[in-house]
């Protein structure tokens, strides 16, 4: 008997139990057992098999099903192609042995200047930190927190119109794993990724059940954005934030919804792989299960960021990085798939506009400082990033000089 890396049967080899066949739809009937479902309730069985990973990946991948629609049919053991290399698994001692943890910052102190040190302080040592008071409402974190779970509860005929090869529009898409085509291991999550480019635009394409608290989430958190950036800018000597750097830091902004369902074995996978982000700055919000893990620069551990109810995650992206000249740093972070639980998040990412040349700010060399990196354009720099798999910190090297 075949038995996977780290000691689980593979699905290929896994006792047969039920098998399940597609419905034309995409939805599943049982073959064997308990007769006919009803449309709908048809995929709410409690265990499945498929007799070989290519058929995982058209189920997962190319019907649209997505790791939730796995995780759904009870599967019981992880299939081959979502078991990663020893190395890349989060191995929860690493965790438990540092009592190390990144900043939280209340936003909402009287003393400016202390909030301002404080995020630029973790921005320089930590690259992630968490805020509280930030003056987005309880009410809209909840909406969107709401109109997540609604989009993956759709039916899978619903969710798969947003597709790659379906969407209508380039701006929406709806997929699983990070890179699907380019990873030998692949990530246990699903997402829906919102491009904005306006108001009108979105209004026809994003989801009906999401696109307005998908909004209201983005556009209620803007002033947050512009108050973090302008600490961070005036730091760097960026006396305001024009129209210029407006467009530099803040010129685009996409919104994700994650969904990381429960998994068989999730000590044998990732949620999502070690990665940094390309923005320039990420918020994120987080539900209450936990599983997002930051490198620690000072230590090389890995630390858990516990939620905290009402705030988000901030962290610095590979733009802000090269803007900085390498002040604030970009730094590598993954979630932990969970046995137990489903799991959401919200981030936002906070982009230079695609077509903007990114490189170290003049603010920042004027002085004499040896530029670290080359101008590029974001776009390619986007690109690249989208090309490979998750691979750590290596995206930043492409614009190393
Ligand atoms: O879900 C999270 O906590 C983090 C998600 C993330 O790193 C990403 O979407 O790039």
């Amino acid at each position: 008997m075949h038995v996977a890396t780290g000691g689980v049967l593979s699905v290929s080899t896994a006792t047969l139990l039920l098998r399940m066949t597609p419905w034309e739809d995409g939805t599943f009937k049982e073959k064997k057992k308990g007769g006919k479902k009803k449309h709908g309730e048809s995929h709410k069985v409690s265990t499945t098999q498929f007799s070989d990973p290519a058929e995982v990946t058209e189920f997962v991948v190319n019907q649209g099903n997505g790791v939730k629609g796995l995780s759904e049919t009870g599967i019981k053991a992880l299939p081959d192609q979502y078991i990663q290399p020893f190395e890349e698994r989060l191995i929860n001692k690493f965790v438990n042995e540092t009592d190390e943890a990144i900043p939280v910052i209340d936003m909402s102190n009287p003393d400016e200047s202390k909030v301002a040190k404080a995020i630029c302080d973790a921005a320089e040592k930590w690259g992630f930190f968490q805020v509280i008071n930030h003056g987005v409402s309880l009410a809209v974190l909840d909406n969107v927190k709401a109109a997540t779970h609604r989009f993956f509860n759709l039916p899978v005929e619903e969710k798969s119109k947003y597709t790659k090869e379906k969407s209508l529009s380039t701006n929406v898409r709806f997929g699983t794993s990070f890179s699907p085509r380019a990873e030998k291991a692949l990530e246990w999550k699903d997402y829906l990724s919102l491009f904005f480019v306006s108001e009108t635009e979105a209004s026809q394409f994003w989801p009906d059940v999401c696109k307005n608290e998908a909004l209201d989430y983005m556009n209620k958190s803007t002033t947050m954005v512009r108050k973090l950036l302008e600490y961070l800018g005036k730091n760097l000597n960026v006396k305001e934030l024009d129209e210029t750097k407006e467009s530099l830091f803040m010129g685009s902004m996409r919104v994700n919804l994650n969904y990381y369902p429960i998994c068989p074995n999730p000590d044998l996978t990732v949620g999502v792989g070690r990665h940094s982000d390309v923005s320039s700055l990420t918020i994120l919000l987080q539900d209450q299960i936990g599983g997002l893990h930051v490198r620690s620069l000072a230590s090389g551990n890995w630390v858990h960021v516990p939620p905290v109810p009402g705030s988000f995650v901030i962290n610095i992206g590979d733009a802000m990085q090269i803007l900085s000249n390498g002040r604030y740093k970009s730094v590598e972070h993954r979630v932990l798939a969970n046995g137990s639980n489903n799991r959401i998040s919200v981030p936002i990412f906070v982009n230079p506009k695609p077509e903007s040349v990114i490189g170290p700010l003049p603010e920042v060399i004027e002085n004499g400082e040896e530029p670290i990196y080359r101008d590029v354009v974001y776009s390619d720099y986007v690109r690249y990033f989208f090309k490979k798999a998750h691979d750590g910190k290596k995206t930043v090297d492409f614009a190393k000089i």
